[in-house]
């Protein structure tokens, strides 16, 4: 073959999302030489990859950016409630561009090895197109949600139309007026839905766990909106980092089986009117994710809201959970609605499975061959360790990283691991289970924090202890316990991927209490480092 081109770095940042962009930013900054790739073809991360229709951050746009570029915050144009995906992407290149990052960066170009040379203490990066990057710190920015999972459906090759993952939507097909189908049906599967709707000529969502939606109350911001927020910048930040899940929304302790159930109904009847699926769950009551009956409370007011909305009862019940609402929350622009269209199904799984895929369509366990133009797959990620599972990391000693997450995976204080010196992960296993964007720059500040450390010494490498680690999982697992997210299937505990094994991939003790912990373990000298 070619002669490796061979790139000598202070920092290679992997991953040129929100992660990555931050991380070039902060780090270039603080006077080191940092390359950045990103296998994709642009900026963006996530936000590249996701172009499906419909598809937008269900945090409010003024939270859905960087924190710490306050002129442009507050110059920086949007004008509906959320921002979508292409805005965002926009934004995020504009990001790139005001702070010349772009020279940093290297596109189309992918991390398909990392070796630790300990003696020369680099990270040795092979990547494609024959580069060998030579790094003495390893960040790696790969998303949490970027491996994309499909489902595992005999015949699935044999389909003869189009079949698409939304993670890796093509803008060519074209689906007007076509029979489509889509399997999954979370935050992805329902704003596609409800985008297609009125497009195609017949949708048939193949529903397995229907699930919880509230509405989201996107629209165009009312005059004077802006610039109240903008006043009220400083502010606003301030209360995000003390809050536990830095979406914006009130958050209460108030239970909710102290309320009568006239008072509930009105707690539930507000945050409904007021959109956004967090303050559904964060902000009417502080007991929902933990207490049983508050959580059934807040189902049975959502299952009403569903038979309100949904004229056709057999649609209706298939799209009313059972089980908790113990997911990710969601909201919507419509999405149950779109049911009380003609050219909109639903087959539920929970009747009849699906059988196999044909070239025609797809076979249902009840002998029903459902004859399909276009397949989506709205099913999600082979999250967190999926990101790194793929690639070849390899520490001290010659352990891998699947070595080290043999029993799930864990990362000190959601950054590090140990027998894997001067590597960092933004977004990996065990962070703070809230606003990505904000839990993103408060793990990157530590992690810049650690390495300024390090450049200090004079060894100039930083390894965490193995004590330390296991410390922070068993911390992390307490902190889980009283959960009722464990109890549901989904990508949160690791139990969406078949052949998966679940653990606890979240710290929950809420983003402010991360923080508070990173100060503390900085001001202390990272005494869980060596
Ligand atoms: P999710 O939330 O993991 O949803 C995946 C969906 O796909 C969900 O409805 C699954 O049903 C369904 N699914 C997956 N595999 C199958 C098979 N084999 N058969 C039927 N249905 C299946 O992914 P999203 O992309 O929507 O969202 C991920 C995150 O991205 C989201 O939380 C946001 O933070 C952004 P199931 O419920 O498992 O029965």
């Amino acid at each position: 073959g070619s002669i490796p081109k061979l790139l000598n770095v202070d920092a290679l940042v992997v991953g040129a999302g929100v992660a990555g962009i931050y991380s070039t930013y902060r780090l270039s900054r603080a006077g080191l030489n940092v390359q950045c790739i990103d296998t994709a073809g642009d900026v963006g991360g996530t936000w590249y990859w996701n172009t499906y229709p419909g598809a937008m951050s269900d945090t409010e746009s003024y939270l859905y950016r960087f924190s710490w570029d306050k002129e442009d915050l507050v110059s920086y144009p949007w004008s509906n409630h959320y921002v979508y995906q292409p805005e965002i992407l926009e934004y995020l290149r504009h990001v790139v561009e005001r702070h010349d990052l772009r020279k940093h960066m290297r596109f189309n170009t992918e991390m398909q090895k990392a070796i630790w040379d300990d003696e020369k203490s680099v990270w040795v990066v092979s990547c494609s197109g024959d580069l060998v990057i030579h790094a003495r710190y390893l960040i790696n920015c790969l998303g949490l949600l970027s491996k994309p999972n499909y489902p595992n459906i005999p015949g699935i090759s044999s389909f003869s139309g189009d079949l698409i993952h939304t993670a890796k939507w093509d803008r060519t097909v074209e689906l007007q007026g076509k029979t489509v189908g889509i399997i999954g049906n979370g935050s992805t599967g329902v704003q596609v839905m409800t985008a297609l709707a009125p497009k195609v000529g017949r949708l048939v969502s193949f529903q397995r766990h229907p699930q919880y939606s509230v509405p989201s109350g996107q629209g165009p911001i009312p005059n004077g909106y802006r610039d109240k927020i903008n006043q009220n910048y400083d502010q606003i930040w301030k209360d995000v980092w003390a809050s536990s899940t830095a979406f914006g929304v009130p958050e209460t302790t108030r239970k909710a089986m102290e309320a009568t159930p006239e008072e509930r109904q009105r707690a539930f009847q507000e945050v409904w009117e007021q959109g956004n699926g967090f303050r559904f769950m964060f902000s009417a009551f502080g007991d929902l994710t933990t207490n049983i009956e508050a959580n059934e409370a807040a189902c049975e007011f959502l299952r009403g809201k569903i038979d309100e909305i949904v004229k056709d009862p057999r649609k209706a019940n298939a799209l009313k959970p059972r089980d908790l609402y113990a997911r990710r929350p969601l909201c919507d622009t419509g999405y149950y609605q779109i049911f009380n269209r003609e050219n909109v199904d639903i087959v539920d799984l929970r009747e009849t499975s699906i059988e196999k895929i044909t070239p025609e369509g797809i076979v249902t366990a009840d002998g029903a061959v459902h004859r399909l133009d276009a397949l989506i797959f709205a099913t999600g990620f082979d999250a967190i360790e999926g990101s790194y599972l793929r690639i070849q990391i390899i520490g001290r000693e010659g352990k891998s990283i699947h070595k080290h997450w043999e029993a799930g995976p864990t990362a000190y204080g959601a950054v590090a691991c140990s027998g894997f010196p001067n590597m960092f992960l933004v977004s990996g296993p065990q962070g703070a289970f809230a606003n990505f964007p904000v839990v993103i720059e408060s793990e990157i500040n530590f992690i810049a924090e650690c390495i300024l450390h390090s450049e200090k010494s004079e060894s100039r490498r930083i390894e965490v202890s193995a004590k330390a680690e296991q410390q922070w999982s068993e911390l992390c697992d307490q902190l889980a316990e009283t959960s009722l997210f464990k109890t549901a299937a989904s990508w949160v505990f690791g139990s969406n991927v078949e052949g998966s094994k679940p653990s606890t991939k979240f710290y929950f003790g809420g983003l402010n209490r991360y923080r508070e912990w990173t100060q503390k373990e900085s001001t202390a000298g990272f005494p869980g480092f060596s």
